[in-house]
């Protein structure tokens, strides 16, 4: 299988993230790509190419523009500050206030995130533009004919919105990628999101949408983040009604309900008859990652990619969580070569 990587994502480095009422280093950090490539070299996967340049318009498609040049110039517009620790936002248009857009820096900030998991840093926005283009070029593997590709995409995306980070994410790669074969012919495209935290961002884009189904297996948002979205009841709107499918699951759950929760999607993403196959390939569902609660075991990932296989549709994988270092790498790689083992 090819992989698309890109060594920018080292010049996205957030410093800290707020947890349990503590200052902890970021769980989301460059190591994470660099333990996937490696795996991906030791295992001999297949080549390792770096992205093209598409520019910014097939990341309009996704994110609104205005959203687009605020992330861009908003680390200048730090530095004019004189600062240079990240830039994070603690400010949100929460209930009961209003949904303006200030003219502070802080302000703007609090209005296009929806949390403060998402730090900017002097070079975030070259990070999360070249991941998507990491997604574009192995998208147009996929288009050009490649049953299957791997984006290698750090930092992740699926929680951003059109116009929202956080989660640790900025641009909806996947979401992006999704685009990008509708945009060339394609009709019909399902994306399987199996990070353990619900893709709200890669919901909402699609939610009144019929030619991206969303599915997703994730932490019960009743109890895990984002809780906000991510509920079994959520199934779409207007042209998008019957084509979103959650499988919120038990903190605790190990392969048995986890693959049963794969099983509803499967038979959902067959039932649509997708053109092309998009799966948000989080690893964080493993039993010992730092900050996620299912208990899925090294092995089961190879299963995880076998049986994603058998829907034989052409498959682009795109790198979201996981912050089990040591083991991302096994993790993320047994999805792929479990899937390329079955795929023949
Ligand atoms: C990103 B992805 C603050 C807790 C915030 C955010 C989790 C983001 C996960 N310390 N946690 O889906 O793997
Ligand atoms: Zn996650």
């Amino acid at each position: 299988m090819l992989t698309i990587y890109s060594d920018d994502h080292h010049l996205h480095h957030g410093r800290c993230e707020l947890m349990d009422g503590q200052l902890m280093p970021c769980f989301e950090m460059p190591s994470r790509a660099d333990h996937v490539l490696q795996r991906v070299k030791d295992r001999e996967l297949g080549p390792v190419q770096a992205p093209y340049d598409f520019g910014l318009a097939p990341l309009q498609r996704i994110h609104n523009r205005d959203y687009l040049d605020f992330f861009k110039g908003a680390w200048a517009r730090w530095t004019e500050y004189g600062e240079d620790g990240d830039l994070l936002p603690y400010t949100w248009p929460a209930r009961t206030l209003r949904r303006v857009l200030p003219t502070s820096l802080h302000g703007q900030l609090g209005y296009y995130s929806f949390d403060g998991g998402a730090p900017i840093t002097a070079g975030t926005w070259q990070a999360a533009y070249s991941a998507a283009q990491v997604a574009l070029t192995a998208q147009q593997a996929i288009q050009r004919g490649a049953h299957s590709a791997f984006a290698l995409c750090r930092p992740p995306g699926h929680h951003a919105a059109s116009d929202l980070m956080g989660g640790y994410c900025y641009l909806n790669n996947a979401a992006i990628a999704a685009q990008a074969f509708l945009d060339q012919g394609h009709r019909k495209v399902a994306i399987l999101d199996v990070d353990y935290h619900h893709g709200n961002g890669t919901q909402s884009i699609f939610y009144d949408r019929r030619d991206v189904l969303f599915t997703s297996i994730h932490g019960h948002p009743e109890a895990e983040f984002p809780f906000f979205l991510g509920y079994a009841d959520e199934r779409g709107e207007g042209a998008g009604e019957g084509f979103n499918f959650n499988y919120p699951l038990p903190a605790g759950s190990g392969w048995d309900t986890w693959s049963a929760a794969l099983e509803q999607a499967c038979r959902e993403i067959e039932h649509y008859g997708a053109d092309i196959l998009v799966v948000s390939l989080g690893v964080d569902t493993f039993k010992d990652d730092p900050i996620s609660q299912f208990k899925l075991d090294s092995p089961d990932y190879l299963t995880m990619g076998a049986r994603i296989a058998r829907l034989g549709k052409p498959t682009l994988f795109v790198m979201e969580g996981g912050y089990a270092v040591e083991e991302i790498g096994i993790n993320a790689v047994n999805v792929l070569e479990g899937f390329e083992g079955a795929a023949q």
